[in-house]
């Protein structure tokens, strides 16, 4: 199918709250497709519809994209059901937040309730990089992005990163 341009920020798009979706259909899985090329040639391991302007609550992980293997994971309308008190800190990265990395600390598990690609219910439990790449990408689905986790320092020292280089590639 097609890989799309993948928004950065500041962009207000990835600030937009996004909606369930209401039937799990062949323009779903088609959607589903794109994010999957998406993460693909951009080299993630995890996209959400938002990146691509799509304003749905479904994103998409590959964690087995890092060793050059696919295996990928669509979450339909994923939720979390549970969290841990015990925390965990990876540095993370995002696609819209490009050549900023930081270290984040988020519920060490959780467990997550979403239809699959065939709109089955489906129930998940996920620790270490993987229930941090779901939390990460369910922030997208509500309009946060892993900088906004950071001290307000760092994030505005970010910000201006992005904004300067987003100037830059305007002027050509
Ligand atoms: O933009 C995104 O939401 C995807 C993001 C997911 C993520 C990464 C790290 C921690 C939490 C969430 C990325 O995929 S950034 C790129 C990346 O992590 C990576 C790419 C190639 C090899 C190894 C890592
Ligand atoms: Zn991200």
């Amino acid at each position: 199918m097609t890989a799309r341009p993948i928004l950065t920020a500041p962009d207000p798009r990835l600030q937009a709250v996004s909606t369930d979706v209401e039937r799990v259909d062949d323009e779903i899985r088609a959607l589903v497709t794109d994010m999957t090329d998406s993460m693909y040639a951009a080299e993630g391991i995890g996209l959400a519809a938002i990146q691509i302007g799509v304003a749905k609550r479904i994103l998409v992980i590959d964690l087995d994209q890092k060793e050059g293997n696919k295996n990928p994971r669509a979450f339909i309308n994923p939720k979390i059901t549970w969290a841990s008190e015990e925390m965990a800190t990876y540095e993370e990265g995002c696609l819209s937040v490009p050549e900023i990395w930081d270290d984040v600390e988020r519920p060490a598990r959780v467990k997550c309730e979403y239809l699959d690609i065939d709109g089955k219910p489906q129930t998940l439990e996920a620790d270490g990089l993987l229930a941090t790449c779901l939390q990460h990408e369910m922030d997208h689905l509500n309009g946060v992005l892993f900088i906004d986790h950071l001290s307000r320092l760092k994030k505005s020292m970010a910000v201006k990163k992005l904004t300067k280089a987003k100037k830059l590639q305007a002027a050509g």
